[in-house]
């Protein structure tokens, strides 16, 4: 890994894209993973890479139906496994969840490799590897159709974080809850989804750990009426309102870096 220099500007910002670079360069996460985290890095400029509070209230919600499902899974893919592999491992802890590799770009060898990384976080079980991934999400036609009977399959709620499209659709056909992670209130996930989290996966996941460690001393009519008053539009058209809100302001100011 290159050694990025804590006084640099954007320091924490290159020490994200030099976590994807080294998790490509380990087999982990595949070259679309680069373009991916790019696409991502442009929103959060523009969200001025912190969390909103839309975003807080979707992670909430999003939270009280995981302490709340019978079968709370969370998919991982090549980038969030690389980004964060503890708050994986200590959301699943905290819910109660399964973890899960599903991968669009599937290979054995990468499956093997983000179980292994997540083990190495102290995972105890790891779904989707091999032939574990038996069974299938109809009407889908990408590798993202092989699921596990034990998670996947038979979840009613599913963390999809920095996903790619039609899954999101294919599991809410199949009467499941989907919450996504998406800095792109745009992408096809973000709007299919019962729960759309427009925030960074590195901000978000511990965030949801933190709220799931407090709001599971919560009743379950606490948890219901958190699902019950949340509306996913409403939140979805608040981000959008941020993004434009923030443009029409840099717009205005015309330079907002000044040199000091
Ligand atoms: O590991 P695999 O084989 O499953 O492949 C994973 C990728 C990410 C390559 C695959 O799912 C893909 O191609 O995804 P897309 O279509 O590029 O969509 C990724 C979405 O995640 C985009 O809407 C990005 O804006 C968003 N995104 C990227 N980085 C982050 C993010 N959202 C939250 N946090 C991020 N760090």
């Amino acid at each position: 890994m290159v050694k990025i220099p804590p006084s640099h500007p954007r320091y924490e910002s290159l020490l994200l894209r030099e976590k994807i670079v080294d998790g490509v360069r380990k087999g982990i996460v595949v070259l679309e993973g680069l373009i991916a985290h790019g696409r991502g890095e442009c929103f959060d400029y523009i969200l001025g890479e912190k969390t909103w509070p839309p975003a807080m209230e979707a992670i909430r919600a999003a939270v009280a139906s995981m302490l709340l499902a019978k079968h709370p899974v969370i998919s991982v893919n090549g980038n969030t496994a690389v980004l964060v592999p503890e708050h994986i491992v200590r959301l699943a802890e905290a819910t109660g969840a399964k973890i899960e590799v599903n991968l669009f770009y599937r290979t054995r060898e990468r499956e093997e490799k983000i179980a292994q990384l997540l083990k190495e976080y102290g995972a105890k079980e790891v779904l989707g590897v091999g032939d574990d991934a038996s069974a299938t999400i109809p009407e889908l036609h990408s590798e993202r159709r092989r699921v596990s009977p034990r998670g996947i399959l038979v979840a009613d709620v599913v963390l999809v974080p920095l996903e790619d499209g039609d899954r999101t659709e294919a599991l809410r056909r199949m009467g499941k809850t989907v919450i996504a992670i998406d800095l792109n209130p745009f992408s096809r996930t973000a709007q299919m989804a019962n729960i759309t989290i427009v925030d960074n996966v590195v901000r978000a996941m511990p965030l949801m750990v933190k709220e799931a460690l407090k709001l599971k001393k919560e009743p379950p009519q606490v948890l219901r009426e958190i699902i019950e008053r949340y509306d996913n539009r409403k939140v979805l058209g608040e981000m959008i309102k941020i993004i434009m809100d923030r443009l029409k302001e840099l717009s205005q100011k015309g330079v907002f870096l000044e040199i000091k």
